[in-house]
């Protein structure tokens, strides 16, 4: 385990704050609006237009981070990271997740783990701080062609996993979000309607979503060092838009497989029913290891939006793996992975 170095733990722009957002950049409002007023700059580049235009223009840097991942990428500001992503609990307009997110209060940490494991049990934080405290720089890559860097504090999920003691007849594990739709508007009944799905998406999603958002992975990926339970990020807590109180992330696949605000985990015999897999098959795989090499039907793939700040953001290329394959690319030896996409 790494040891955290305090100076590390509150660097100064983890708390670069709206007005200081306003200041240095000049857009007051944040959301869509903000990505309209970089547009209309000729700053910003939308995930949507990587296939089409690959001259962007290339515009002064704005300033970001000075710690990097271990390839050199600078980190994602954390509003940046708390406004703009996918949380479908909440919304479908992943540049309104702040605002939809709000003064949402997320409940204290608590994940039951169990199925087919020696000694089920229930982990509150105090449980969890036998499993130590590390904190790791992610790539995350989102299958919309659009990526972060967060430093995420936790430990590997294989310690909790090793703590329960699978039996020999688990070959996966199951994750499974919170589920409340009182509090979580994107979970009840109606909330989004099938009609204006065929209107809006070109009827993309096959089957209803099934709530609670649930991911899954191969024993082995789950066990594999990279796979990782966080409680913290940017040396604080989980932003509730991030996947507060815990959450789990598998940098090396798209990250609709890194679930937010898991509440059990279960081992299991057969390959989970999956949030995005059941939705829409043809398009979001079990395996969805980043690949640039397999295309989605509507993002092609080898290039993606590494989201830093506010606009502009550069474009980069898409690693296989996300730039992990020399400590995954093991796991998938001897498997086609366009048919296991
Ligand atoms: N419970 C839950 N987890 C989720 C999602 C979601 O809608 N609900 N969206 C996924 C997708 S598609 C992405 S890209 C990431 C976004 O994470 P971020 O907002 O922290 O960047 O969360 C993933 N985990
Ligand atoms: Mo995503």
């Amino acid at each position: 385990m790494q040891p955290i170095d305090p100076s590390e733990v509150t660097p100064p722009w983890a708390y670069f704050s709206r007005r200081e957002f306003i200041r240095r950049t000049g857009i007051a409002t944040l959301g869509a609006a903000a990505f309209g007023a970089c547009r209309r700059r000729g700053l910003v580049t939308e995930s949507e237009t990587i296939g089409g235009s690959p001259d962007l223009p290339t515009v002064p840097a704005l300033p970001t981070s000075t710690r990097t991942d271990e390839l050199g990428n600078p980190v994602t500001l954390p509003y940046r990271m708390n406004t703009y992503g996918n949380y479908y609990e909440f919304t479908r307009d992943r540049m309104a997740m702040g605002e939809a997110v709000g003064d949402y209060q997320p409940p204290p940490l608590k994940i039951e783990v169990g199925g087919l494991v020696e000694r089920p049990g229930t982990f509150v934080a105090d449980d969890l701080k036998e499993f130590g405290e590390e904190e790791r720089i992610y790539r995350q890559r989102c299958i919309e062609a659009w990526a972060m860097v967060v430093p995420w504090t936790g430990f590997a999920l294989w310690r909790i996993l090793e703590a329960v003691g699978p039996l020999p007849e688990a070959r996966f594990v199951r994750f499974e979000s919170i589920y409340d739709p009182e509090r979580l508007p994107g979970q009840r009944p109606g909330a989004y309607d099938a009609e204006a799905d065929e209107e809006e998406m070109g009827a993309r999603v096959a089957s209803p979503y099934v709530w609670p958002y649930a991911e899954g992975l191969r024993l082995d990926e789950a066990m594999h060092d990279l796979t990782f339970l966080a409680t913290g990020m940017y040396g604080g807590e989980i932003h509730p838009a991030n996947g507060a109180p815990a959450r789990v992330l598998v940098p090396w696949k798209y990250t609709f497989k890194s679930p937010k605000a898991v509440v059990r985990i279960d081992l299991v015999a057969d390959r989970p029913a999956t949030f995005w897999n059941t939705a829409i098959p043809e398009e979001y795989g079990f395996y969805a290891n980043v690949n640039p090499n397999v295309p989605h039907p509507y993002w092609e793939q080898v290039k993606e939006v590494r989201y830093r700040g506010a606009c502009p953001e550069p474009i980069v290329p898409t690693l296989i793996f996300n730039g992990y394959g020399d400590q995954v690319a093991h796991l998938y030896e001897g498997m086609d992975l366009e048919v296991n996409y």
